[in-house]
């Protein structure tokens, strides 16, 4: 099921938390007077879950502490101050008008503050405290390529700052103007929402990038086609900001990364429209889509993309399973890979976060329980298959043999199906932390397989000494979701308490860290969340000053005024 807004011509900013995750109709609260943690959602209205409060208490309570969840609430919108819009140049202005309609200029105090931040942690305690000091002076919704076109040309002429905003999910501080003397326009793309054509022979779909995850999914589906990339973000995010962010989904290991389905698209420049061909594929000089995947608003703001699409699978099979440890698992995995027939996704909890997936779970059973209790090494994951039935049965046969031989139990497709049904809910639990004094972030990274268990081992030690030392509580967990040929997608969830006052060292300690021992055993910056401002520290770590001196010698040449996204990337 995908998720619904109510049909209306509400844009999507007005519909999302301005302070928090997602939709607005969906959160975890506590029941009183019990105290257990419970979650609305638009169709089912404080569902119970029964084991949560007691995990967050244990997990993040040093030796002999009790601990209960102190409230720390959020600032309310109207408490917000936020500075006036600087004075926009008479002639802009006046070009704008000529452009636009009113109804596409923003001014707002509600639509400025949410076109600020993205969702990191570190954007959602700001918002929560009420410190904005950088908001957009004005926010512009284009409805088509022209319209963008003609924006860029005046926002160049009048040396105004343009930065993308897509969904607005990043969590790398990608969309946040940096401090500046000059005029900020943020471009929402969310009305550029159609699916242009379908060509059911090349299998491929033109598509205005602008659009969420579950209306191109919806609209693709009317032509029996689908393109497969379900991120975690996929109901809050589009399709401009995967293509931005080099994003990743569930499915890519059949599917594709974004990089993969992308055949062309339309990128509007401030020195002119750069266009792709289509085609399967060519030999021909540099793959000049790379220039723009990943390129996060700094060159130009893409408009249209051509995408592979594929037919919607006749077979849709998820399973759960349990390895008696993560090793277990790993080298079941990296088989499974070897063998080259491989599931349409496996994920691996490792046993902290296979005991999380146990204790957020809405039924309190038996099993749940037990597990979420007893688990010292073993580990969830859920190995799913997509197709032709025929294709399903043939795949599966030959990847649970590997699962057998390397002593995984199979729990059946139930825990593929709560999966599936749950797969969006899990950020919901970060703004019920930040409302209780504490703070829960991330950091992935795509790691070789020979560093793969050092990493993960050296990571969660080093985060808990870390913290514990100082009388800190901590808990951190990882998954491992994407693979490679080689490599994998190590995933990392770690949370803290928040001191009283809000304020970010924990976080940045913690983030520093782990970004730190991710380098060190050579992992990737980031495997799919990309660079924004976040982790413009590392990247002379990471890539070489010569293509650093690359990417700034095409900057220059594609916008020489440097009026898309500043100060983002490098
Ligand atoms: P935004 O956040 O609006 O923008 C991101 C960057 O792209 C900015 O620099 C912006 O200027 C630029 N941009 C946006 N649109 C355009 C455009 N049309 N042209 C040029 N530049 C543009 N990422 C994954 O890949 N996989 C995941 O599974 C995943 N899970 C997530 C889960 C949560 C809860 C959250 C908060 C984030 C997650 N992310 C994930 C990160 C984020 O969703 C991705 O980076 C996503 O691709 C951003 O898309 P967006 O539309 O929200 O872009
Ligand atoms: C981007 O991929 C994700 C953005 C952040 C979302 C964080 C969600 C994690 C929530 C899990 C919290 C469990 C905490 C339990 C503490 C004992």
């Amino acid at each position: 099921e995908l998720a619904q807004f109510p049909q209306d011509n509400v844009d999507y900013y007005q519909k999302i938390k301005w302070n928090g995750w997602g939709d607005t109709r969906k959160f975890l609260h506590t029941l009183e007077p019990s105290g257990t943690i419970a979650i609305t959602t638009p169709t089912a209205s404080a569902v119970p879950l029964p084991s949560l409060a007691n995990y967050i208490k244990k997990e993040l309570t040093l030796n002999g502490q009790t601990s209960n969840l102190e409230n720390t609430p959020s600032i309310q919108l109207d408490q917000i101050n936020i500075a006036a819009p600087r004075p926009i140049n008479p002639s802009f202005e006046r070009e704008l008008q000529s452009i636009f309609t009113p109804d596409q200029l923003k001014t707002d105090k509600f639509a400025r503050i949410t076109h600020v931040y993205g969702k990191s942690i570190r954007d959602l305690v700001r918002l929560r405290i009420g410190q904005i000091n950088n908001a957009p002076d004005l926010i512009i919704l284009p409805q088509s390529h022209d319209e963008v076109e003609k924006l860029m040309q005046s926002a160049n002429k009048y040396n105004v700052i343009v930065i993308a905003y897509g969904g607005g999910s990043n969590i790398v501080g990608a969309c946040e103007p940096v401090t500046t003397d000059r005029f900020v326009v943020s471009v929402d793309m969310r009305r550029m929402n159609k699916v242009l054509w379908v060509d059911r022979r090349e299998m491929t779909a033109c598509i205005q990038v602008g659009i969420m995850g579950p209306d191109l999914e919806k609209e693709l589906r009317k032509s029996g086609v689908s393109l497969g990339h379900d991120p975690d973000s996929f109901e809050f995010s589009t399709l401009g900001g995967w293509l931005a962010t080099c994003s990743s989904g569930h499915q890519s290991d059949k599917y594709g990364d974004i990089e993969d389905m992308a055949v062309s698209f339309k990128t509007v420049t401030p020195t002119g429209t750069l266009e792709l061909r289509n085609g399967a594929r060519a030999g021909a000089g540099i793959n000049y889509k790379h220039i723009i995947l990943g390129s996060e608003g700094t060159l130009g703001i893409i408009t249209e993309a051509v995408m592979r699409v594929h037919p919607l699978p006749q077979a849709e099979e998820y399973f759960g399973f349990m390895f008696p440890s993560f090793t277990h698992a790993i080298n079941a995995l990296e088989q499974i890979r070897r063998s080259d027939i491989l599931p349409t996704m496996i994920r691996i909890y490792d046993p902290d976060e296979t005991r999380l997936s146990f204790s957020s779970k809405p039924s309190k059973g038996a099993f749940s329980e037990f597990i979420s209790s007893a688990i010292k090494h073993v580990c969830l994951s859920i190995i799913g298959f997509e197709g032709s039935k025929k294709q399903v049965d043939f795949h599966k046969k030959s990847v649970f043999d590997i699962l057998s031989k390397n002593g995984a139990f199979g729990l059946g497709q139930s825990p593929g199906k709560t999966w599936a049904e749950k797969r969006y809910d899990l950020p919901y639990i970060r703004d019920f932390l930040l409302n209780h004094n504490m703070w829960v972030d991330v950091a992935e990274t795509t790691v070789s397989w020979s560093s793969l268990l050092p990493l993960w081992k050296e990571a969660k030690q080093a985060f808990n000494d870390h913290f514990r030392s100082k009388g800190i509580p901590s808990w951190i967990c990882a998954h491992i979701s994407h693979t490679y040929s080689n490599g994998v997608c190590l995933y990392f969830i770690f949370a803290s308490k928040q001191n009283a006052d809000n304020e970010m060292t924990p976080y940045t300690e913690g983030k520093r860290l782990m970004t730190d021992i991710v380098l060190k055993h050579g992992g990737a910056i980031s495997h799919h969340h990309g660079v924004g401002y976040e982790h413009v520290p590392w990247m002379n770590r990471y890539v070489s000053n010569g293509w650093i001196n690359v990417y700034r010698k095409i900057k220059e040449v594609v916008d020489p005024k440097n009026i898309c996204n500043p100060r983002k990337l490098m």
